[in-house]
């Protein structure tokens, strides 16, 4: 088995999509091992995005992902990284596949509805971040 962190952003909780997107996790075959509704500070937003710093999008990154409350999750599942990613579609959810989560819940390449971890070493650390018990 292998784990993944996944976050439902600040676009998809305020638009009561969070039980929906939670109910496609489920239906995918993943069990949610840990989760939790915060609110991201900047630092720790920042801190989160922080290998997209010099990237022209980051402020605006950094500002949408502290709008509102995000549900960040530890998924579980064989192959959960690549599993997550598929089961979200691409980041632009104008070029998502349908069916895929950012498909049916996000708007473009900044409001994606979801986050997951890009690969094993990034969701240890990603999972640390948010779950560090
Ligand atoms: P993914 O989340 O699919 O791994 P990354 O790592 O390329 O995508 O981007 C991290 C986050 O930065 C994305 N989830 C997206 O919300 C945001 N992002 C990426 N590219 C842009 C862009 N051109 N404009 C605004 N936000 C972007």
């Amino acid at each position: 088995m292998n784990q993944t962190l996944a976050i439902i952003k600040p676009d998809a909780m305020e638009k009561g999509n969070m039980d929906n997107i939670k109910k496609d996790i489920l239906d995918g075959g993943f069990s949610i091992v840990k989760e939790k509704t915060l609110m991201l500070t900047n630092e720790q937003a920042c801190s989160f995005y922080d290998i997209h710093q010099e990237k022209p999008f980051f402020d605006e990154l950094v500002e949408f992902m502290t709008s509102h409350e995000c549900h960040v999750m530890v998924l579980e599942k064989e192959n959960a990284v690549i599993e997550w990613r598929n089961l979200m579609g691409a980041t632009n959810s104008k070029e998502a596949e349908p069916g895929t989560i950012r498909n049916k819940y996000g708007t473009d390449v900044s409001m994606n509805a979801t986050h997951g971890s890009d690969s094993n070493e990034n969701a240890t650390k990603e999972i640390n971040f948010f779950f560090n018990d």
